[in-house]
């Protein structure tokens, strides 16, 4: 393949409903990020574009919930996204929104056009409506039980438990999100885009990558799991599907169009627009033409996404794409699994998550030490999981490891050289492993150099940026090693010219691991630029620069360079820091409220049985040596009978005296530690193990029978 002229790298756009969590964060918009940061160094045309999705059921829902209108959710979530990509340093050249009027008009082209091409079919079928809420109940706006797995909480649209797709009317008791109504059937009509029409040329672009007037991408290069999605539902066969809804919030069906009343375009048939309606504002906001990144075969364009949007990018969008005509397809799909914190699945309604700007605005100095662990633990081809532990090691590994070798060689020049890099005799050897017989020279050095920061330029490329980062890791390795083998603070005593060449080759490695950082940890990588004297990276391309200089044989730092001071780029955390945060986490989740079943089926007859009568507590003591019981005497009105009940961890024996109760007063009496109970007090037990009393209203009377 040839070298593309620009790059078009887009993220997907989050729905502005709530904040951002870790697990956004890795599946979607640090790899991107990561990615472009690299295209950037490497000096090549790239525009990185998101935006907030801010159509869909998961805003209606979100304003219903909150008792406020879409808009103002859309508006708050919207800002409140932006302000958190860039503290974390997420860089893009735009974070626009489809709510945006460009948006809107340039989606509604398109619909004309594929109208106007009759792409579209235009069927009527009965669909689920809330009667109550007086709406057609499409997607997130019913949910039911799973008709592949049993999932309690299926979506209209998907399983996120099992990840099928589905359409409402599979649900088994689907039940309105609006009102929570049982829905009925009502007749409707909308276009369709008839997905099987399109098998054709799918499967071979998908597949083979090859498809006849448009541009290619290498199948190769596509991760196995996102190829695997494809293949299946292309083996599945594809079905028409509704590009329109009933809705009273999203981008209107073009008014000139029958029936377009009361129509909206389907969310994801909108969302994905917006990444083009993005790239408009972009270029008009910079001087720029859009048109060449979306249309000509030299553009690569790749989409990151999180592993439940797969199918919209790689059949939908291509098929809406293609059916234009005009625009070019995604080159790759480089979508990511998904992450779990502490061994479950994040959660927003659970709160079981970390929210970026809560802990970007705690702990700023940890950021890039976020970026480097989520990179570290990055679900690329299959879930991860996220622990407080993992993080605490990341960072002992930074500091270690990275901080180590860069704070010893810069202080040792500083202390030995006035902070200036020394001149070399290049001719001689030093040492190069534990074994001092083994030695080394300053170009052998360099060029293993070269090779590890080559293959992390290599594994960016392929999206491997677990193993670009362990890479990363190799090249500090290689300058602890040499430190540590020929320990230049000795050394300088008995051969200060070996010691020049080990500390030179040290400086030339904290300046190669400064650009090697840069994607993943753009803070520090700043920050160790000033220690070592050189410039940010902004508006550079040093990475192809270093990569050029690698090759000539050139220093990165030219003898008598002048360094900064030294200074810790990163920074212990206290062993009981993991500790605090995991209970944070425990402590913030909302608890899922447990119900216990349903017991077996009891006739009458059964209940029958039982003789419950309403009482008086007339007295209460505690029961020695017994922590939870309470000898109560009870007053039936016609009788007094001692009951032994197992409720003093919740009530104290004043505080029973004078309640009114229901009592089983036909259980047979049992000996409960030596004392005679003749009845159960009924109690209520809430999921967290604590009891109420089941009372009748204050005077009603005791002894009498509750049937
Ligand atoms: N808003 C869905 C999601 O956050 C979505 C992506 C749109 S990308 C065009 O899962
Ligand atoms: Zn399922």
């Amino acid at each position: 393949m040839t070298e593309p002229k620009r790059y078009l790298v887009t993220a997907a756009l989050p729905y502005a409903n709530g904040p951002l969590h870790i697990g956004h964060l890795a599946g979607a918009y640090l790899p991107s990020d990561i990615y472009v940061r690299y295209l950037r160094l490497m000096g090549k045309d790239v525009v990185f574009i998101c935006g907030s999705d801010e159509h869909g059921a998961a805003i209606t829902i979100r304003a219903k919930q909150d008792g406020t209108t879409p808009q103002a959710i859309v508006d708050r979530y919207h800002e409140s996204l932006k302000t958190t990509f860039e503290k974390v340093g997420v860089d893009f050249d735009i974070f626009h929104r489809t709510s945006a009027e460009l948006h809107h008009e340039t989606a509604q082209d398109f619909f004309r056009v594929l109208n106007e091409k009759g792409e579209f079919t235009k069927q009527t079928s009965e669909q689920y409506y809330d009667a109550e809420a007086d709406q057609f109940l499409a997607d997130r706006y019913i949910t039911g039980t799973c008709p592949k797995c049993g999932h309690e909480e299926a979506y209209g649209d998907q399983c996120e438990n099992c990840g099928s797709t589905l359409s409402p009317t599979e649900l088994i008791n689907p039940k309105s999100k609006m009102s929570g109504a049982t829905p009925i059937l009502k007749e409707t009509s909308h276009w369709y885009l008839p997905l099987d029409k399109y098998e054709e040329w799918l499967r071979p672009w998908i597949v083979d990558g090859q498809l006849e007037g448009t541009s290619h991408h290498d199948p190769k290069a596509w991760k196995t799991h996102v190829l695997g999605q494809c293949k299946s539902w292309l083996d599945g066969g594809l079905q028409a599907r509704a590009m329109t809804r009933d809705l009273s919030w999203g981008v209107d069906v073009p008014s000139e169009l029958e029936g377009a009343e009361g129509k909206k375009l389907y969310v994801w048939l909108d969302a994905p627009i917006g990444y083009i309606s993005a790239t408009k504002q972009w270029a008009k906001d910079n001087g720029k033409d859009w048109e060449p990144y979306w249309k000509d075969k030299d553009t690569k364009l790749l989409h990151f996404i999180g592993k439940d949007n797969i199918v919209f990018h790689c059949v939908i969008f291509p098929v809406i794409l293609k059916a234009h005509g005009d625009f070019i397809l995604p080159d790759n799909v480089p979508a990511n699994q998904f992450l779990n914190l502490e061994g479950r699945k994040i959660s927003t309604s659970r709160n079981w998550a970390i929210w970026v700007h809560e802990f970007v605005d705690e702990y700023p100095q940890l950021t890039d030490v976020l970026r480097y662990y989520m990179v570290k633990t990055m679900p690329e081809n299959k879930d991860s999981e996220f622990t407080w532990q993992g993080f605490w090691e990341s960072n002992e590994e930074l500091v270690n490891k990275v901080g180590g070798v860069i704070q010893r060689v810069v202080t040792l020049i500083n202390r030995n050289y006035d902070g200036k890099i020394p001149d070399i005799d290049p001719s001689l050897s030093i040492t190069c492993s534990a074994d001092k017989e083994k030695t080394s020279t300053y170009e052998a050095e360099m060029k293993a150099v070269q090779t590890h920061f080559n293959r992390i330029s290599e594994f960016i490329e392929k999206y491997e940026f677990r193993n670009a980062l362990a890479e990363f890791i190799q090249l500090a390795d290689l300058g602890n090693g040499l430190i540590q083998h020929n320990a230049p603070w000795a050394l300088v005593k008995t051969d200060p010219e070996a010691t020049k060449v080990v500390l030179n080759i040290g400086a030339q490695v904290a300046a190669v691991l400064s650009v090697a950082m840069s994607p993943f940890m753009p803070q520090k990588a700043n920050e160790l630029r000033s220690i070592l004297g050189l410039g940010e990276f902004e508006g550079t391309s040093a990475w192809d620069d270093t990569r050029a200089a690698l090759a000539n044989n050139k220093a990165l730092l030219e003898s008598g360079h002048q360094m900064g001071q030294p200074q810790h780029l990163f920074s212990r955390l206290k062993p009981d820091w993991v500790a605090a945060q995991v209970q944070k986490l425990e402590d913030s989740q909302t608890k899922e409220t447990v119900y216990e079943a349903v017991k077996e089926t009891a006739t009458f007859d059964d209940f029958q049985k039982m003789d419950i009568r309403t009482a008086r507590i007339t007295a209460a003591e505690k029961v020695k040596k017994a922590k939870k019981l309470l000898k109560l005497e009870v007053d039936l009105g016609f009788e007094k009978r001692t009951v032994v009940s197992g409720i003093a961890e919740f009530f104290s024996p004043e505080e029973v005296v004078g309640k009114e109760v229901v009592l089983l007063a036909n259980l047979a009496p049992r000996k409960i530690r030596g004392v005679e109970s003749q009845g159960m007090i009924l109690m209520a037990e809430n999921d967290k193990g604590e009891l109420d009393f089941v009372s009748p209203s204050e005077g009603f009377g005791s002894g009498f029978v509750v049937r």
